[in-house]
């Protein structure tokens, strides 16, 4: 059974506290940072609920109702996550999919010990037709401990093992935010009510075996040899009813990744003829889903290696990536390995 639906009425808030607590050492910063991180995504929930309005009620088609100009909700996302973080004393340095260079903190505030990278607005090609959106986020620790100077990029370039926190929100039919911080998944879910994330299930492990494979299959006439073999594996009847397979993908990572991590399966975004390394960038994408993905049991890889020990060269990296139920991602493998090859 992978879902542990919770019977604790408990808030995320609380959760973040009672986690903290089991760290002897621990300062409240961590538990601070992941506060404002949250309120972001509260209010990024409400405008997500809101996007479709914005531009109706707006005077203009690029002015709202109070008189601002409408923002593409990325850029949106990308400013709230700024605004609610910059200022809590708890960051050094951030970057994001919407910002070509790293995210300072403003001189004007202090510095903390942690790092964090995100994809503000995930699955952006599904914003305008009201398909599930989400937002990823990643925390390290600075690797300088003196908290006088600003984060470095090799701060944001550092490999995915070495995670203190991982996440992600998905506004979905609910808002729902998953996170780890290195011990187990815990899913809460909105209550717009009360205002309020509740713990929904704890501690989510993913299936050893799905019957899900998740891949833009339009693709397919670009990938490598061992990527198709495997696709048409699946898709092969087999004797013990395991196989063909059912394809699910919304085009949102966070989507396809939240159902893998309750239904199990295998989530793909292979290497192509025309995109080498793959469409999804490792340090604010595949990284914290990775996590997420190990967290609960299951497994990630590049093709050639643990995405979670790939040593990051720039912020916006992209990366093959194959993550999900081991049994499944491990099936994968043995077919890379028969064709001998390791892409
Ligand atoms: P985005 O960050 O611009 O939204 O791009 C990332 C998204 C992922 O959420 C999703 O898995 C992938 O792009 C879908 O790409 P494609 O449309 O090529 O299948
Ligand atoms: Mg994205």
């Amino acid at each position: 059974m992978p879902l542990v639906k919770t019977s604790r009425l408990i808030t995320i808030e609380r959760h973040i506290v009672e986690q903290g607590a089991m760290h002897p050492d621990a300062t409240g910063e961590f538990s601070r940072l992941l506060r404002d991180l949250t309120l972001a995504i509260r209010i990024l929930a409400r405008d997500v609920r809101r996007s479709g309005l914005n531009d109706i009620l707006g005077l203009t088609d690029s002015t709202n109702v109070h008189g601002e100009r409408v923002k593409r909700l990325d850029i949106h996302a990308n400013e709230v996550i700024f605004r609610a973080m910059d200022h809590g004393g708890h960051l050094c340095v951030m970057a994001s999919e919407e910002s070509e260079d790293l995210i300072h903190i403003p001189d004007e505030y202090s510095k903390g010990k942690y790092v964090l990278v995100f994809d503000p607005l995930d699955g952006s090609s599904n914003i305008d037709v009201n398909v599930s959106i989400g937002t990823i986020f990643s925390i390290y620790k600075r690797l300088d401990p003196s908290l006088t100077t600003p984060g470095t990029e090799a701060d944001c370039l550092q490999p995915g093992f070495k995670q203190v926190a991982a996440g992600y929100a998905m506004y979905g039919s609910s808002t729902q935010l998953v996170y780890s911080t290195g011990r187990g998944v815990d899913v809460f879910t909105f209550d717009p009510t009360i205002g309020e994330f509740l713990l929904t299930f704890e501690n989510i492990r993913i299936p050893k075996r799905g019957r899900i494979y998740s891949v833009n299959s339009g693709n397919s006439h670009k990938w490598a040899e061992p990527v198709r073999s495997y696709v048409r594996h699946l898709l092969q009847p087999s004797d013990d009813g395991l196989r063909p397979y059912s394809l699910r993908y919304v085009g949102t990572m966070v989507a396809d990744i939240h159902r893998t991590l309750h239904y199990g399966g295998i989530f793909m975004y292979p290497a192509d003829t025309t995109a080498p390394n793959g469409k999804l960038r490792l340090v604010y994408e595949v990284n914290p889903m990775a996590f997420l993905v190990e967290q609960a049991g299951g497994k990630a890889i590049t093709g050639t290696q643990r995405v979670l020990d790939v040593q990051p060269e720039a912020l916006h990296q992209r990366v093959p990536c194959f993550m999900g139920s081991v049994d499944d991602v491990e099936e994968y493998e043995h077919f890379l390995s028969m064709n001998g090859s390791t892409t």
